[in-house]
C-alpha cells in the first residue's frame, strides 16, 4: 500500500510498525483467502476494500470530515448505523482481528481476556490503528464482562459513549433499550451539530435496509449446491460490510449477486457438487482474521452459513418502514436491533433456536461452534446449542482457539476428523 505513509506520518502512527503489520496482515490474506480457486470476479471489489481499509477509506472518511462530517469508532453490531448515517455521522467497525497488536494490549490488560478484545486495543496502543486518530468518539455498549470494563478504562482516555444493551428481553428491558437508543441518536446530534430529523432517518434507514438486503441474497445464493461462494469470501465481503461506505458497499454486492446467481445456473462453484455443507456459529470474525474459515475449507468442506456477527445476526431483520414520525422510527430501529441474538442475553432461546432453524434451513451437514478463547458467553452457551442440534441429529464441534498460528495443527486434526464422521 503505497503512497499513504505521509498520512499516516501526519496522523501519529508509527510508521515502521504499520507497515509490518500491514505486511503481516497481508501475507495471511495471501495465504488463506488469495489461494483459493475459481473465486468470482466480483470479489476483487472486496479484496481491494481490505487491502484499502488503513489507505484509501481513511483518506476518505479524512476528506469527509473537511467537509463536516464526523466519525465513531464502534465494537458492536448493537450500535445502530441509521442514526449515526441520519446527522452525517461514519461509522466505522473498529474491532481487531490480528495476533500482530496482541502484545501491545497484554503489556496493560490481563492475557486472559478475548483476542478481539486484546487485539483491538494493542493497535490503539501500538499506534497502528489509523482509525484511532480520526474518530471523534468511540461507541462501547454492555454486552460481555471484557468490554464493559474495558470501557471504563477507554473512556478517561478518549470521548467515549457507552450504551447500555441489556442482559434479557423482557418487557422492562425493551424499554430500556429503547431509551438507549434514543440516547445515543441525543450523542449523534450533540457530536454533528445536526438535527436528528425524520426526513434524514428515513433515507439512512432505506440505505440500511438495502444493504441488508444485499447481504440477505448473498446468503440465499449459499444455499444452492455447490454453493457459487465460498465461506471465505462471504466471510471477506462481511469484514468489508462493516467499514466501507454503505451505497457503494450495496452497489457492489448486487453486482457480485449478480455474478453469483450466473454461477449458480451453470453450477460453477470453487467446490464440487454434494460437498459437506458447514454451518458456523459463535464469535465474530473481523478483518485480520481468516483462520477457522480457511482451516474449515482447506478441509474439502464448505461453509454456507454463518450465525455469527460477521454473518445473519448483522443483516437479518429489515426495519420497519411504514413509522410516521421520528419516536416511531427510533422505536423500530431499537426493536429491530433488539432481536440481535447475541450469548450476552439471558436466557437466549431465541439464540439458541435460531440456530437450529438456520441449520436446517441451509441443509448443513454440520455446525462447527467457534468460540474465542475466554468468550465465556459463547463458550458456555455452546453447550445448550450443542444439545438443541444434537436433538435434532445435526452434530456439532466445538473449536476455542485465539488468533495466533500455534494451535493449527491440532485444529486442523479436529476438523478433519469432525468433517470424516459427517454423512
Ligand atoms: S452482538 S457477539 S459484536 S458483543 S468475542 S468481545 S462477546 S468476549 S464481539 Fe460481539 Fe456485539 Fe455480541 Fe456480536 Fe466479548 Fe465474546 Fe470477545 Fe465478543
Amino acid at each position: 500500500m503505497n503512497g499513504y505513509e505521509k498520512m499516516w506520518q501526519d496522523l501519529g502512527l508509527d510508521v515502521n510498525l504499520h507497515n509490518e503489520l500491514l505486511n503481516a496482515l497481508s501475507r495471511t490474506y495471501q495465504e488463506t483467502v488469495g489461494a483459493q480457486k475459481n473465486r468470482p470476479e466480483g470479489m476483487k471489489y472486496f479484496d481491494n476494500m481490505i487491502h484499502e481499509s488503513h489507505g484509501g477509506r481513511v483518506k476518505e472518511i479524512i476528506d469527509a470530515k473537511g467537509k463536516g462530517k464526523k466519525m465513531i469508532g464502534t465494537f458492536c453490531i448493537y450500535v445502530p448505523e441509521e442514526i449515526a448515517l441520519a446527522v452525517d455521522v461514519i461509522p466505522v467497525a473498529l474491532c481487531g482481528g490480528t495476533q500482530f497488536s496482541i502484545p501491545y494490549a497484554e503489556s496493560l490488560f490481563p492475557r486472559a481476556i478475548c483476542p478481539l478484545i486484546k487485539s483491538t486495543l494493542g493497535l490503539a496502543f501500538s499506534k497502528t490503528c489509523p482509525y484511532a486518530p480520526i474518530k471523534n468518539m468511540a461507541v462501547g455498549e454492555t454486552t460481555c464482562d471484557g468490554k464493559k470494563k474495558t470501557w471504563e478504562i477507554l473512556a478517561g482516555k478518549v470521548n467515549f459513549h457507552v450504551m447500555e444493551v441489556p442482559q434479557k428481553k423482557e418487557a422492562i428491558d425493551v424499554e430500556l433499550w429503547r431509551q438507549a437508543v434514543a440516547e445515543f441518536g441525543r450523542k449523534m446530534e450533540e457530536l454533528s451539530g445536526n438535527k436528528l430529523e425524520s426526513k434524514n432517518l428515513t433515507q439512512a434507514i432505506k440505505i440500511m435496509n438495502e444493504k441488508r438486503k444485499a447481504l440477505l441474497k448473498l446468503a440465499e445464493l449459499r444455499k444452492s449446491d455447490p454453493s457459487p461462494i465460498s465461506g471465505l469470501d462471504a466471510l471477506v465481503v462481511m469484514q468489508v460490510a462493516l467499514i466501507d461506505e454503505p451505497i457503494r458497499f450495496t452497489t457492489n454486492l448486487n453486482r457480485l449477486n449478480a455474478e453469483l446467481e450466473e454461477r449458480v445456473e451453470k453450477g460453477i462453484s470453487p467446490f464440487p457438487k454434494g460437498g459437506k455443507r458447514i454451518m458456523v456459529s459463535g464469535c465474530p470474525a473481523v478483518i485480520g482474521n481468516w483462520k477457522i474459515h480457511s482451516l474449515i475449507e482447506n478441509a474439502g468442506a464448505i461453509i454456507v452459513a454463518d450465525e455469527t456477527c460477521t454473518g445473519s445476526r448483522y443483516f437479518e431483520n429489515l426495519i420497519e418502514e411504514t413509522a410516521e414520525d421520528l419516536t416511531a422510527q427510533v422505536k423500530a430501529i431499537a426493536d429491530r436491533y433488539l432481536k440481535i441474538n447475541c450469548a450476552c442475553f439471558t436466557p437466549n432461546r431465541e439464540r439458541i433456536d435460531g440456530v437450529v432453524k438456520k441449520a436446517q434451513e441451509y441443509k448443513v451437514d454440520g455446525v462447527i461452534q467457534y468460540v474465542l478463547q475466554y468468550c465465556h458467553g459463547y463458550n458456555i452457551e455452546a453447550i445448550r446449542v450443542d444439545a438443541a442440534l444434537k436433538s435434532v441429529n445435526i452434530p456439532a464441534l466445538k473449536v476455542e482457539t485465539d488468533y495466533s498460528e500455534e494451535d493449527i495443527g491440532p485444529l486442523r486434526t479436529r476438523i478433519e476428523a469432525f468433517l470424516e464422521r459427517l454423512r
